[in-house]
């Protein structure tokens, strides 16, 4: 089982649990160890087989969470999840997946109507039958009926994160083969869209025939829907389809270029290769008239042949690539490399699991040259947030420790801050005094995310407003397993960031990924500064940083448009408020 794998059966108990009316501590404490589980970059199995000690490390795993990781690890289920599914009925957390709908609502459901599928409650809905339960309206029970049409639109979708999981799995499995040259995934895990439908594995080899029977015979395999000479597709056991393609060398780039997609990129493409009397497949630039292979083995060729320089596989969206392409005027993508530092970061002091030092440690070994401490502010109470009293102390520490980094010898520098919660009236939730003693103040809404829009929007930019925030962190609060974007007006909200010169984060928790691609975009056109972060809870968690920066490549950002790919000096100076 991989992390992600064990992280859902959390999430699964933590839901099972408050549809039964649970204690909510106990729920809390499921879907907290779902949340960091998911986040660990490196998988618990090897973690586990290393070290068990490094286990008890994880914030919030306890002993029982730790029991049931280590019997996942063992049979591949929770005895516990298995039979609260049985108690209750698994097509219930089906409902969940339905916005607008939570534990709570799919309690209501199931007690007053019995209802206990997706089917039942569109059935309901149909019939107005929702509308009269406590709570519910007309329009409620309208908002129900719109989130089951885009639940269906949208079914069957993984986490960029788990394909990738999967995908690196995979490939390292087949590159062993002899007569295998090369493995490399192709399709939207490579642009790194933030989910997948399906993965795209292209193999070189020199015979396919032994390369898909090896892959057939791939653990995760639970069927194979066509084994083919050159293409077979399988379903893996958590039920994501896998292409595996073999090719031949000379093909390799058309091949490459085509499975790499968009779709609409290829369209374009090959409409503009027909336009200049060339034909572009998988196998290869062909002239139209005769048909004669042109070229094929790279993709540099491939473009070449249209006339085009190379383009980077996260913008090949259709969304004016081609045309700056053409014009020569491509953004040139920041990259992993060129993050100097990571500005969101929890310590122990709330509800992370390591202390300053482990986590400089760590970020020291990543060759960074500063962190930003930013642990949640009082209210939320459930993350030990810290009050201003608190705060003051480890305003104390951490200049004690930059003193000793100092005395050491060291340039690394640990910068002040706080993750402080936007309250439902756009203030903040510590007070200005100590707000003003730190380096670096991120502000986030971490409660009521079901406001209206001009609510929200108003609401943030009044935070905005303060004049005390210099970093809004995952603006639209979604999370990509469970939780919707909230309404929000973007284009305002980053108005009021450009004019009180707050930067907007791109926070790289896979589950997250926040602002999206569209809106890195969006800030960027607009000159709004980002900042690329993890929300480390714990050390690994800093190596979440391609998620982010690949985020922001979709949305053709450049190492300019960065804040954290800057000196400290520079961070400090942009950082600086009257
Ligand atoms: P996904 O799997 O839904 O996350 O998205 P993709 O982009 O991986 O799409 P997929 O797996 O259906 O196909 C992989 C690539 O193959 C796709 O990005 C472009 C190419 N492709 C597939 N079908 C077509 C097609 O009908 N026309 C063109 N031009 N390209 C296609
Ligand atoms: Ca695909
Ligand atoms: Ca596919």
């Amino acid at each position: 089982m991989e992390n992600l794998d064990i992280a859902k059966v959390f999430y699964e108990i933590a839901d099972l649990l408050e549809i039964k009316g649970d204690n909510p501590f106990r729920i809390r404490s499921y879907r907290n160890a779902g949340l960091v589980i998911e986040g660990l970059p490196v998988n618990i199995k090897s973690i586990l087989e290393r070290n068990e000690e490094e286990l008890e490390e994880i914030p919030g795993i306890g002993e029982s969470l730790h029991e049931k990781i280590v019997e996942m690890l063992k049979t591949g289920k929770c005895h516990f999840h298995q039979e609260l599914l049985k108690e209750l009925s698994p097509t219930l957390l089906d409902l969940l997946k339905v916005s607008g709908v939570g534990p709570k609502k799919v309690k209501l459901f199931y007690d007053q109507l019995g209802i206990r599928s997706v089917e039942e409650l569109e059935k309901a809905g149909k019939e107005g039958k929702l509308r009269d339960l406590p709570g519910m309206g007309e329009k409620s029970e309208e908002k129900i009926l719109k989130g089951i049409k885009s639940l269906k639109a949208g079914a069957g979708r993984f986490g960029l994160a788990v394909g990738l999981s999967y995908a690196n799995q995979i490939v390292e499995y087949l590159r062993k083969m002899s007569g295998v040259v090369d493995v490399v995934p192709a399709g939207s895990l490579r642009r790194w869209k933030e989910t997948i439908g399906d993965l795209d594995i292209l193999v070189t080899a020199k015979k396919a025939g032994p390369v898909m029977d090896r892959f057939i015979a791939f653990p995760d395999v639970a069927s194979v829907v066509a084994r083919g000479e050159t293409k077979t597709t399988v379903v893996l056991k958590n039920g994501m389809q896998t292409d595996v393609r073999v090719l031949e060398e000379k093909a390799f780039g058309s091949a490459l270029q085509y499975f790499t997609g968009s779709k609409a990129h290829n369209v374009a493409i090959r409409d503009r290769a027909k336009r200049m009397g060339l034909k572009i497949s998988e196998y290869g630039v062909f002239r139209e008239k005769d048909e004669k292979w042109i070229t094929g083995e790279t993709e540099e060729e491939v473009y070449k042949a249209v006339g085009l320089p190379w383009i980077p596989p996260e913008v090949r969206e259709n969304r004016g690539e081609i045309e700056a392409a053409e014009k020569g005027r491509l953004p040139e993508l920041i990259k992993v490399e060129d993050i100097k530092g990571d500005l969101h970061v929890h310590t122990k002091e709330s509800d992370g699991g390591n202390t300053i030092e482990e986590l400089v440690d760590y970020a020291v070994k990543k060759g960074y040259e500063y962190i930003a401490i930013t642990d949640h502010s009082k209210a939320v109470g459930i993350a030990h947030g810290l009050n201003e009293e608190r705060l003051l102390k480890q305003i104390e520490e951490i200049d004690k420790f930059n003193k000793r980094l100092t005395a050491h010898g060291s340039r690394f520098t640990v910068l002040k801050g706080t993750e402080v919660d936007i309250k439902g009236d756009g203030t903040l939730d510590l007070d200005e005094k100590v707000l003003k003693k730190l380096d670096i103040v991120i502000g986030a809404v971490h409660s009521r995310f079901n406001m209206p829009e001009d609510e929200m929007t108003t609401r943030l930019i009044a935070a905005i407003e303060t004049d005390l925030v210099n970093v809004i962190a995952h603006p639209t609060g979604r999370l990509l397993t469970g939780r919707e974007a909230y309404p929000l007006n973007m284009e305002k909200v980053l108005e009021a960031a450009k004019k009180y010169n707050v930067a907007m984060e791109v926070n790289s928790y896979p589950d997250r990924l926040d602002l999206n691609d569209i809106h890195c975009k969006l800030a960027k056109d607009m000159g709004v500064m980002l900042v690329i972060s993890t929300d480390t809870h714990m050390k690994q968690h800093m190596d979440n940083i391609r998620f982010g920066v690949n985020t922001a490549r979709r949305g053709w950002v450049e190492k300019k448009d960065v804040l954290n790919t800057r000196p400290l000096n520079e961070v400090l100076k942009l950082l600086k408020k009257k």
